[in-house]
């Protein structure tokens, strides 16, 4: 799993060193959680295990908000696990207080952009900052002939760089923090601590016999088609529902109008908990209790992928069907080593809950599953230890611009 703290310590004399790095990360929220909970990973991690000066820029404190919740969502500045948060209105009054000076290192998230004021002032300073365009996740070939590219300023002497997270030696790896693992190892390990998680969040622990499975996606036609398997299926199923655009399907699926958080509703074999939002170290809490989780976007497909237990993706849909060769790549390279009819119902249940498989077949697919549970929860965690070999993203990320920094 990710490198231990250690290592990193080494990193930071080192990077002493050469001086103690200041990161400006800038995040505009386009929708949903992703782009908030992917800056403020890295930024907190840059400022918690690397002790640099770390500004994040942040359009939507409300979406940092639900994701941290001691951020404050009025505060136009305020300090967060070492992280200085700054509201970001717009570009056109964006402007550095007297006295800011850019950082060493902008980090543009997802290649939202930097405003025009920092880059005319990026220009002005000797040597120029580095530029760094943080794109989004994927398991696709193409990233690594893509990762690391220089992607030079058309009009100001700006290094700006491409840096792709992904898998494998040739790309940016996935974000994790130091000791991640352990952490997760001591939870699943302890009955207690599980225990009080479910009842901090309002239920009981399941019975040891239950399957338990999250729920976090988009709208989708495919939930009610599970939900039904699940309460006609053999063996006790409860599955934990958190706040997420998904709901409205499950309430369609249970008759019911509404639900509050802490509510519980029973079908057939199926027991559905509807969770509140947590925050995201709470989440993971959610992700490691179970032994199924549904995931969507970027950030909780990786935490899904940490919490070493089998997985379902929601990709965030995109035009003309664009996303499949990008689910696809993923399931190609995260089915390697499985017999052959354990990847072809792997690869049904991925299809038939993104809505592209006839729902028909799912059943006995899923049921094929539950029947190779254990060989899926061993294949989930050798992935986890396989993905995390080649450093975390923000080691990698940080030697990358050491490397760069004139
Ligand atoms: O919210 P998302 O759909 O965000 C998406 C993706 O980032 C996608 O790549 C991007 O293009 C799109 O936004 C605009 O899914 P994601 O990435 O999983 O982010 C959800 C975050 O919410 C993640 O950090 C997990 C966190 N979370 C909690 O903290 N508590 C919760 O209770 C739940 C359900 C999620």
């Amino acid at each position: 799993m990710c490198t231990c703290s250690y290592s990193r310590f080494e990193n930071v004399q080192d990077m002493n060193s050469s001086g103690n790095l200041s990161w400006d990360v800038f995040c505009r929220v386009v929708d949903n959680y992703g782009d908030a909970a992917v800056s403020w990973r890295l930024a907190r991690q840059l400022a918690v295990e690397y002790g640099f000066n770390v500004r994040l820029w942040v359009d939507s404190l409300r979406t940092l908000h639900a994701l941290r919740p001691e951020v404050d969502s009025s505060a136009n500045l305020q300090i967060v696990d070492g992280v200085r948060i700054q509201h970001w209105q717009t570009d056109a009054d964006f402007q550095l207080d007297d006295g800011m000076e850019v950082a060493d290192i902008a980090v543009d998230a997802f290649g939202g952009g930097l405003p025009p004021g920092y880059v005319a002032a990026m220009a002005r300073r000797q040597p120029a900052p580095l530029w760094i365009i943080l794109e989004y996740l994927s398991a696709e070939s193409w990233v690594s002939s893509h990762h690391g590219l220089a992607s030079p300023h058309p009009s100001l002497p700006i290094q700006r760089y491409f840096f792709f997270p992904g898998y494998g030696s040739s790309a940016g790896g996935l974000l994790c923090e130091a000791g991640l693992a352990t952490r997760r190892d001591v939870f699943q390990r302890d009955a207690g601590l599980r225990s009080q998680f479910w009842r901090d969040i309002g239920f009981e622990l399941p019975l040891p016999d239950a399957t338990v499975i999250s729920l976090f996606g988009y709208e989708s036609v495919a939930v009610a088609k599970f939900l039904g398997i699940w309460s006609h299926g053999g063996g006790h199923i409860v599955v934990a529902v958190p706040e997420s655009r998904l709901r409205p399907q499950v309430l369609a699926f249970l008759g019911e109008k509404s639900a509050c958080n802490g509510d519980t509703f029973r079908r057939g074999n199926l027991e559905v908990r509807f969770v509140p939002f947590l925050s995201q170290d709470r989440y993971d809490h959610l992700l490691w209790a179970c032994d199924w989780n549904f995931v969507r976007g970027e950030d909780s497909f990786v935490r899904a992928q940490w919490a070493a237990r089998p997985l379902v993706w929601h990709i965030y849909p995109q035009e003309g069907h664009a996303h499949w060769p990008k689910l696809d790549a993923f399931l190609d390279r995260y089915c390697s080593g499985l017999d052959s009819a354990v990847i072809r119902a792997f690869h049904a249940i991925w299809h038939a809950w993104n809505g592209s498989q006839d729902m028909s077949l799912a059943v006995a697919d899923w049921d094929f599953l539950q029947k190779n549970q254990q060989v899926l929860r061993t294949h989930a965690l050798n992935w986890a230890r396989i993905t995390a070999a080649p450093g975390d993203l923000t080691a990698n990320l940080v030697q990358f611009c050491k490397s760069k920094v004139k």
